[in-house]
């Protein structure tokens, strides 16, 4: 375990952005999202809490969703954790994000007592707005007069929407054709200049980057430290509505790996501030066709591969991944696994979270089926106390329920067509039969 004081600055101290690569440290409204003298991944580093511990808990128990104000939000309520230094937030609210337990997922994946996280319940549907609103925040202490990024496009809608709260400009970059529906919709309805740039992901974000320092507007895209604060809140939400008593595993999906980074950056302030007693476990989840993390992972992070990705999962269709060295910090102070499901199977664990009433989009459904995964292969017990984040909400991606009834093996046992009848009682009658068979 990390001691406090390699965690946290002295009581009382503002916080700063230190690289992992260098070391070097930068004030905290610096506005430059990577290391201004080697290019690194930031870390933000906070003042230890004046309360520790319990004491802690209790005044995060007493901020709760029908408080006023930013203590409404899942985000907020944990400041402490993310932006002591900020006195006035962006917020929609955010967060505060159901843990739910349904049976036909539990019995899918194996493991009876697996909750879900369902962060598609976040204002603009999906877990970005948690970092998004830090993010947000942090542009306007920064004093930035436009904002941007490069998504697979839940980034993107979070940041138009969060932009247009706070009254900024906002950019964002997509790759043309590989966006869902409902996020590049959102990107418009929120006003964001929209850029359809005729390459994938990795293309925008090298481009979103030069832009960034050439243009002088601030880049949001989770190589932004503080969106990696406002990240954590999702393990520290969820814990809390475990009261504090960690499971054995969290699952999630992973693509450009800000949230494995923050998930795990999340766990070990909790550790060492007492607010768990042990660790749980990290199951990162990429999607076989777009899995160097995974790849890296088998070879002891030896290697650090570059693929051309390719998925049905559009949200984590990312071949080199940001977050990397931040991610493999987390995998391994939690001894956690990396692992890949293919296409298949990540739309067969959708078709049956969809089925369930609950719902997700594609990305999100890889986290249960990796557990399935782990599960069968012995490595997750089937008396593990799992939670499996659900990043983002069914209505991201109406036209893979479409287009992909054919999917997987539960995909097509679920698939569930509309039928066209004539306005006859008769028909209505002969539809419901052919429903029951
Ligand atoms: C639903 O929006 O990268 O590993 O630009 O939208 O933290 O990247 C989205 C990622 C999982 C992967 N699930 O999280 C973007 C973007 C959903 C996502 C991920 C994304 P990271």
């Amino acid at each position: 375990m990390r001691r406090l004081s390699d965690l946290f600055l002295a009581p009382g101290a503002a916080s700063l952005q230190r690289c992992l690569a260098c070391g070097a440290t930068w004030p905290e409204l610096d506005a430059s999202a990577t290391c201004r003298d080697c290019g690194g991944l930031l870390d933000v580093v906070h003042a230890m809490p004046a309360a520790q511990g319990a004491a802690l808990l209790a005044r995060f128990g007493a901020r709760c969703c029908t408080h006023p104000g930013s203590e409404a939000s899942g985000v907020w309520r944990f400041a402490e954790l993310v932006m002591p230094g900020a006195s006035a937030h962006v917020t929609h609210p955010e967060g505060n994000t159901p843990l739910l337990s349904r049976r036909m997922v539990q019995d899918y994946a194996g493991v009876a007592a697996l909750r879900l996280k369902h962060e598609g319940h976040n204002p603009t549907g999906s877990f970005k707005d948690r970092g998004m609103t830090a993010a947000m925040t942090q542009a306007v202490r920064a004093g930035a007069t436009a904002v941007a990024c490069a998504s697979t496009g839940n980034t993107s809608a979070s940041l138009a929407s969060y932009a247009a709260h706070a009254g900024l400009p906002a950019l964002v970059l997509v790759p043309r054709g590989q966006v869902a529906m409902g996020k590049l919709t959102q990107s418009l309805a929120y006003g964001a200049t929209t850029l359809l740039v005729d390459g994938d992901f990795d293309d925008c974000l090298r481009l979103v980057r030069e832009a960034a320092t050439e243009l002088g507007v601030y880049l949001v895209n989770s190589l932004n430290p503080w969106r990696i604060e406002g990240q954590k809140t999702i393990a520290l939400e969820a814990l809390q509505q475990l009261g504090w008593d960690a499971p054995d595993w969290i699952a999630l999906p992973a693509g450009n790996l800000g949230n494995t980074a923050a998930l795990g950056k999340a766990l070990r302030e909790a550790r060492a501030l007492g607010l768990i007693a042990r660790l749980p476990r990290i199951l990162a989840v990429q999607a076989a066709g777009a899995a160097p993390f995974a790849a890296a992972f088998a070879e002891g992070f030896a290697t650090h591969p570059v693929v051309h990705a390719e998925t049905v999962a559009t949200a984590i269709k990312i071949g080199a991944p940001a977050s990397w060295d931040r991610a493999i910090r987390a995998i391994r102070e939690t001894d956690g696994i990396v692992t890949a499901v293919s296409d298949d199977e990540i739309l067969d664990a959708k078709a049956v979270i969809d089925a369930s009433g609950v719902g997700c989009e594609p990305a999100s459904a890889a986290s249960v089926a990796g557990v399935r995964k782990l599960r069968a292969l012995g490595t997750i017990a089937a008396d593990a106390r799992v939670v499996a984040i659900l990043t983002g909400h069914v209505l991201k991606d109406p036209e893979i329920i479409v287009r992909y009834p054919e999917g997987g093996a539960a995909t097509s046992r679920l698939a569930n067509r509309p039928m066209e009848i004539a306005a006859t009682l008769g028909d209505v009658e002969r539809a419901l039969k052919a429903r029951a068979r």
